[in-house]
């Protein structure tokens, strides 16, 4: 604990704001606000009782679905065990299961095997989630992924140009997913062919097609666009900007006391579209609104350096969390339309402007009025109430001081970056269980040397006050998640592949030779592959399709070719391929790597190269 102090010291003096805070008239929070101290955190007074053990052949409520940040991967975690169930490759190579390997996750990757994964969303009906898909976004290569929720494995990969550090990702959530949005945070030229003059740099505001995966068309915009998110009507996105400075330098970028939070009008971004009020550049859709003059977007002023931008389940909302200011901005959707047709100015959207504590990153909710802000220098989450920051502000200063917003304050370990409560992004939050992803485990595992996991906190939601009741450890480096009701998900998820789907599905097993190129067809049946040899010539280039012909849930194969570095795994029903040059003569088995039956070690067959 007081390494952690020393800590907040630190990272105090890196952002230059301790100062400022105080300055502001704020008295430093850390000495009023903790779980422990008396006063205000006395507010909340019932911790929530529930359990969140699951017994050994009891199921997990939620399906929690992890971002897996430079890992390049989404995981699902089992919620509130916190078990981690799957890992999903999706930027990422995945040499267990062949992700990077196969031909089809190749036209994929198309080469690249690194990827940054920092928001999952999935797609909604009606407000809440469907089961359909998951969309997750890539920072690294710039690039957004679909993932089919039936199967649970990366269905698309979309390369997106004009734009750089794709960040900020959310789905349309009324009246059903049609668009996904997401923010390039790095500014860049666009197009990106040379250099230019830092002012000739643009942050883009991508449309996608979510069926399609096609790029509907992108916003050009001065400032960054960082973390995003969509209204409860399909009438608005949203984006904060901390480089409305188009800095180069971090003191560039904090150079302006006032940063944004863009909102985007996609009924005039529609009607821009059907003008033509566009240009096309590299193949995109490119609408400008630089300068502020579109109509498309409008600008609302936020303390600098804002971070994440979250809707409140009722839709009334959108809450900025401040970063380098201690505040969260409210603002008010209903008074968008009023600013947007010039009765108001956009700062007149706002309608508190809450102290929440030294760093807030994110904020998520309970679905019965309060929000729960991550803040990254106290290392807390604070729960607070949404009505009476509004009301305190309209009381003034004096009232705000008094922090009665503040419902509890909860300690966490350590350096908390992303929050999220069960079902908070949809209309049915339901406010049981919260997970705070920190960013720093220090001394809450076992040390494993240099290089330690996250520690990702598992928090009792129901009561008033927050209740920690778990701690977990997760590899680099999970930025968020959400988590969504079984109900939703359990009778969408299917126990084996619809079979021919895949137009290269092998019920016969075979060779087909034309010339140097030859087609080895098998099929995968517990013990057996459907062949026992194969005969090769030296320099043949080898395709190898495999079909998991057994139907029974969860009997997979693996096919590994040795010496040949090939190894994949096929589920029930599904078919994978290889393509391999055969340059070395000899005799090399190709085996199962997964465990299938008690002939498990028998199945394999040769491949013989002369
Ligand atoms: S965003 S905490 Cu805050 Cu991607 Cu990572
Ligand atoms: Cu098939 Cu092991
Ligand atoms: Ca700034």
């Amino acid at each position: 604990m007081s390494e952690n102090k020393t800590d907040r010291r630190n990272f105090l003096k890196i952002l230059g704001i301790g100062g400022a805070a105080v300055a502001a008239g704020y008295v430093m929070p850390k000495d009023i606000l903790t779980s422990k101290s008396k006063g205000i955190a006395e507010a909340g007074t019932s911790e929530g009782k529930q359990s969140h053990e699951v017994l050994p052949g009891q199921l997990d409520d939620y399906y929690g679905f992890w971002s897996g940040g430079q890992s390049g991967e989404v995981r699902v975690l089992g919620i509130p065990s916190m078990r981690q169930i799957k890992s999903i490759p999706v930027f990422n190579m995945d040499v267990a299961s062949g992700w990077g390997i196969t031909n089809e996750s190749k036209a994929l990757l198309k080469g690249r095997f690194c990827g940054d994964t920092h928001h999952v969303h999935g797609s909604y009906t009606d407000r809440t989630y469907d089961g359909k898909y998951l969309f997750v976004n890539d920072k690294l290569n710039n690039r957004v992924a679909r993932i089919r929720i039936d199967y649970l494995e990366t269905d698309k990969i979309l390369d997106v140009p004009n734009i750089q550090g794709i960040h900020g990702l959310f789905t349309q959530r009324f009246p059903k997913t049609e668009w996904v949005v997401c923010n390039g945070e790095f500014q860049v030229p666009v197009p990106n062919r040379a250099a230019a003059d830092q002012k000739d740099y643009y942050g883009i505001h991508t449309i996608i097609d979510a069926e399609k995966m096609e790029i509907v068309c992108q916003v050009m915009m001065d400032g960054n666009l960082d973390l995003a998110a969509t209204d409860y009507n399909g009438k608005y996105s949203f984006a904060t900007s901390y480089n409305t400075e188009k800095g180069v330098t971090i003191s560039e970028m904090l150079a302006a006391d006032y940063d944004a939070l863009y909102v985007f009008n996609w009924d005039r971004i529609k009607k821009a579209l059907n003008d033509k009020h566009y240009k096309v550049i590299e193949g995109i859709k490119v609408i400008d609104a630089t300068k502020g003059k579109s109509g498309i977007v409008l600008e609302i002023p936020v303390a600098k350096n804002p971070h994440g931008v979250n809707v409140s389940p009722d839709g009334k909302y959108a809450i900025c969390s401040g970063k380098v200011s201690p505040t969260c901005t409210v603002v008010e959707i209903a008074r968008l339309d009023d600013a947007f047709n010039g009765k108001i100015k956009p700062k007149d959207c706002v309608v508190a402007n809450p102290f929440i504590g030294l760093g807030p990153l994110h904020t998520t909710f309970d679905g019965r009025g309060n929000a729960i802000t991550s803040v990254f220098i106290d290392s807390t989450n604070v729960k607070w109430n949404i009505a009476k920051a509004i009301e305190a502000e309209k009381l003034g200063e004096e009232a705000k001081k008094k922090n009665p917003h503040i419902v509890d304050v909860l300690d966490v370990n350590y350096q908390v970056g992303h929050i999220e409560a069960t079902m908070a992004e949809t209309k049915e939050a339901d406010g049981r269980w919260l997970v705070s992803l920190n960013k720093f485990s220090k001394d809450r595992f076992l040390n494993v040397g240099p290089l330690k996991n996250e520690c990702e906190q598992l928090v009792d939601l129901s009561g008033e006050k927050l209740r920690l009741v778990h701690d977990s450890a997760t590899y680099i480096e999970p930025h968020d998640c959400i988590m969504v009701k079984k109900s939703i998900i359990e009778p969408k998820v299917k126990d084996r592949f619809n079979m021919f789907e895949n137009p290269l599905a092998v019920t016969e097993s075979g060779v087909v030779r034309k010339g140097k190129k030859v087609t080895v067809k098998l099929t995968a049946n517990a013990p057996v592959f459907g062949l026992q040899k194969v005969d090769l010539k030296k320099g043949d280039e080898v395709t190898v399709i495999v079909t998991n012909n057994d139907e029974i849930a969860d009997l997979a194969h693996g096919f590994a070719l040795s010496n040949y570095n090939i190894n994949f795994v096929v589920a029930p029903f599904q078919t994978k391929s290889v393509t391999f040059k055969a340059d070395k003569p000899g005799v090399y088995w190709a085996y199962c790597t997964n465990f299938c039956h008690a002939l498990h070690l028998e199945m394999r067959m040769r491949f013989i190269i002369t």
